[in-house]
């Protein structure tokens, strides 16, 4: 009964795959009841003889910065066959870090882009966008069109620019970074969590890369921000604004790269592509390390396989084609036999 017939071979397969990837792990201090959680599963699929993967591996896709290259476009050609590409990747989620068209923000734009994604919803696919510089200008347009989706949760003032959602085992929070930041209602948040995943994303880096209004132009509040996401066992900070992929661990300075944070800048769904980067702003506590960076449209995709999650970075290849470019993954420390 078990295991699943399929069991060994999607085994190896997973094996031969984490061989390949680059790796980061973290030393967090194990939930007691995510272990219990687990132990649970596991005796049900026992029981059952259900297949694990078709239990417990779901996905989200992260990218940001549609935006053409000129005024009115909302549907340009990049991020036509991007949304493609995502709808058939069939995630549970999409996040999206802002920037849907050439600003400033308009209802009349919001509503544009949610017909260019009409393939990603009739999948029955939610979209949680918050807003990038060029979405501001229309905050009664933005709760119309996208308050149904957005959880109402955000701080006093934020409320369907900033929230927070779960999501099976993972908590997201969605960061208006056009706001103050809101550091109580994250601590308030993150307080009461118990699950293994924390994502955050929001539209400006936190730390320089291209841009220079980063979240360092606060850096009090910067630095309290990503330490409250370390602190709630949070692995990256996705973001947009600068227009390539770049992937870089924020080194926290105690000889461990396991246990860094990373940020992870998608602005690659349709905005001009730019290539210049260099970390020149305000990093305070931490040595930004570039891990990866790459000046070509895409998006990525997170795999969350209980307490295991696998992040690619898929680039446009060719027209319409889009394939994986970097993968990495962590596990929640105590469980790396998974
Ligand atoms: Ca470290």
């Amino acid at each position: 009964m078990f295991p699943h017939p399929g069991w060994k071979l999607r085994m190896r397969r997973r094996g031969s795959t984490r061989a390949a990837l680059s790796t980061y792990h973290d030393r967090m201090p194990t939930v007691a009841h995510t272990k219990l959680g687990w132990l649970l599963v596991g005796l049900w699929w026992t029981v059952l003889g259900a297949e694990p993967d078709a239990e417990t591996a779901w996905k989200f896709v992260v990218t940001g910065d549609s935006r053409g290259s000129r005024q009115q476009e909302v549907l340009g050609p990049v991020f036509r066959e991007i949304v493609v590409a995502v709808a058939a990747e069939r995630p549970a989620l999409v996040f999206f870090t802002g920037d849907l068209a050439i600003g400033p923000g308009a209802r009349v734009k919001f509503d544009a882009w949610t017909n260019a994604l009409a393939r990603v919803y009739t999948a029955g696919i939610p979209v949680y966008p918050v807003r990038g510089n060029h979405d501001l200008g229309d905050d009664a347009g933005w709760r119309a069109v996208f308050g149904s989706v957005i959880p109402s949760n955000g701080p006093p003032g934020q409320q369907g620019f900033t929230f927070a959602l779960t999501h099976r085992n993972a908590l997201f929070i969605g960061l208006d970074t056009y706001s103050p930041l809101p550091l109580k209602w994250l601590e308030a948040i993150v307080a009461t969590n118990r699950l293994p995943h924390v994502f955050a994303f929001g539209h400006q880096p936190a730390f320089q890369t291209d841009h220079m209004d980063a979240l360092d132009m606060d850096v009090p509040a910067r630095d309290a921000f990503w330490k409250a996401l370390k602190k709630a066992g949070g692995r990256a900070y996705f973001c947009g604004h600068d227009h390539f992929y770049h992937h870089t661990r924020l080194d926290d300075g105690d000889g461990n790269p396991d246990n860094d944070l990373h940020q992870i800048i998608l602005g690659t769904a349709g905005a001009p592509l730019r290539d210049r980067w260099r970390y020149a702003g305000e990093n305070s506590l931490w040595t930004p390390v570039c891990v990866r960076h790459e000046s070509q449209y895409g998006y990525m995709v997170v795999e969350i396989h209980g307490p295991k999650a696998t992040f690619t970075w898929k680039h446009r290849a060719a027209p319409a084609s889009y394939v994986p470019a970097e993968s990495f993954f962590y596990v929640i420390p105590g469980n790396e036999a998974e």
